[in-house]
């Protein structure tokens, strides 16, 4: 068989929470009401060619009174597991104990154990009864425990539990990345030797896919700026006075285009992260007056001075390449940009984002234009924007329900941890693209810049 994990516990501990995490799906039911998952749920997971189910289940609601039944089902140890199966099959059990006939189920089927308590809460002996019948079922067993508010009494569980079970973990539902559920596969391969193999493929499956993950967001961010950089709208009429009548309604067109075609890519990138039903915000882009916004764009993208060092560096001859700490000192600035840095914004790409213009056409007629993009600010801004969602994406888990408020960050100090050969590629692609030239290898710049961390933990 696949390897099949119950995720089994008290009510409300986190078991659906940590189903989403490890499953990566924000499909499955999750809320603080107790008792949210009323029916056992199993979700087959495919990763590349790797299989495997995970089995979401309701809290045991009757514990004690089960063990008890079982107790005079089993004389003796050898006959436990048997009074577990009698147990899921009797007819009174399954109205008694409908809760602990269905998660016990799958468990008798074959599906190892992941027992999920809250470290928060204090240990009570109330849990033996149901570590108790989970040993009774004679399954391959997992502790997780998940720190709901705090780690307050995670060392008083570590005892408990570890009398019961081979192996304990704290796992936290809403923070455990991706090495923590790689280990968790990985520890039990240890005790179901039949799934070494099989898990193994898991994780590896899990690893490419995380590498397609950030290739694929690369690929997307290309073609976001490509197209944004490249928008233009028009329209084909008969006298210039009309085409002329019609700069606010192009205008207001290109610029809701512009903002659609952003959002799609946003949502194609949490798609391609496997959230289906995430929200999330974003400030609009800043395109509303047409005029170069300063201080709204920074916030985004570059400052004066990173933009003149970027623009620096991209203007560079073919060939040559700058070094990028040497460019950004005051030398270079000095040498090169201090011209530039005084001159108007009409340096930074003129002080409007896109321009009108009507043109007379050799078989008659007018055609009325709105864009493509002046500024060269545009396309950091573009692309710091995408990168910040990508970031919260990669840092959240699935069993996170609430809204996402995407913020600005330090674009220029992420462009830094690339190396200068990188840098020099990504400034000059983007300064093309906004000359509306065509850019080669942009995507390997973009996906080492998705790959930098901006949080020193990963
Ligand atoms: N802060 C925090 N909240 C958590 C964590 N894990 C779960 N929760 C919250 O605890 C509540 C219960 O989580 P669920 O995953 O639905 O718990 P469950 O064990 O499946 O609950 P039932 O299906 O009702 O038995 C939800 O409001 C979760 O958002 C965690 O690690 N940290
Ligand atoms: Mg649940």
């Amino acid at each position: 068989m696949t390897p099949a994990f119950a995720v089994v516990g008290h009510p409300n501990k986190g078991k659906s929470s940590i189903v989403s995490t490890i499953a990566q799906s924000d499909d499955i039911a999750i809320s603080p009401r107790s008792g949210t998952t009323r029916e056992t749920q199993n979700y087959d997971i495919s990763i590349g060619t790797a299989r495997y189910t995970l089995v979401d289940t309701p809290g045991f609601q009757r514990p004690s009174r089960a063990l008890a039944w079982l107790q005079e089902h089993a004389p003796s140890a050898d006959r436990r597991r048997h009074a577990v199966t009698l147990f899921i099959a009797d007819s009174q059990c399954r109205q008694q104990f409908p809760e602990e006939v269905m998660l016990l189920k799958p468990i008798m089927d074959g599906a190892a154990i992941l027992y999920v308590v809250d470290g928060s809460r204090p240990y009570g002996i109330e849990y033996e009864a149901e570590m108790e019948i989970l040993r009774w079922t004679g399954q391959a067993s997992m502790a997780l425990i998940n720190p709901i508010e705090n780690e307050d009494h995670v060392q008083d569980w570590q005892q408990a539990l570890g009398q019961y079970f081979k192996i304990v973990r704290v796992f936290n539902a809403m923070q455990a990345d991706f090495a923590k559920v790689v280990t968790i596969l990985e520890a039990f391969s240890h005790i179901r030797e039949e799934w070494q193999s099989a898990l193994a493929d898991i994780v590896s499956e899990y690893r490419q896919r995380r590498t397609t993950q950030l290739q694929d967001s690369a690929s997307l961010l290309e073609e976001l700026l490509t197209r944004l950089c490249t928008y233009q709208v028009s329209q084909k009429v008969l006298s210039k006075a009309q085409a002329d009548g019609l700069k606010d309604i192009l205008e207001k067109k290109y610029f809701n285009d512009m903002r659609k075609i952003e959002h799609q890519h946003h949502e194609s990138l949490k798609h391609l992260y496997q959230y289906r039903h995430l929200k999330s915000t974003i400030d609009q882009l800043p395109l509303e007056s047409n005029l170069f916004d300063t201080d709204k764009w920074i916030m985004w993208g570059l400052n004066r001075k990173q933009l003149t060092v970027a623009t620096t560096i991209a203007g560079a001859a073919t060939g040559v390449v700058v070094d990028a700490a040497l460019a950004g000192s005051s030398f270079m600035l000095g040498a090169v940009g201090g011209g530039l840095l005084g001159a108007t914004s009409a340096w930074l790409g003129a002080d409007r984002i896109s321009s009108f213009q009507v043109q007379g056409l050799p078989l008659g007629g007018y055609e009325a234009n709105q864009g493509p993009i002046q500024n060269r600010n545009f396309p950091y801004v573009v692309l710091g924007r995408f990168l910040y969602l990508a970031d919260a994406l990669r840092h959240r888990t699935h069993a996170h329900r609430d809204m996402l408020q995407i913020s600005e960050g330090d674009l220029s100090a992420r462009i830094k941890q690339l190396s200068s050969g990188q840098q020099a590629g990504l400034h000059r692609a983007l300064d093309r693209l906004r000359q509306q030239k065509t850019t080669k290898g942009m995507a390997q710049s973009l996906f080492a810049l998705i790959n930098t961390d901006s949080r020193s933990d990963h």
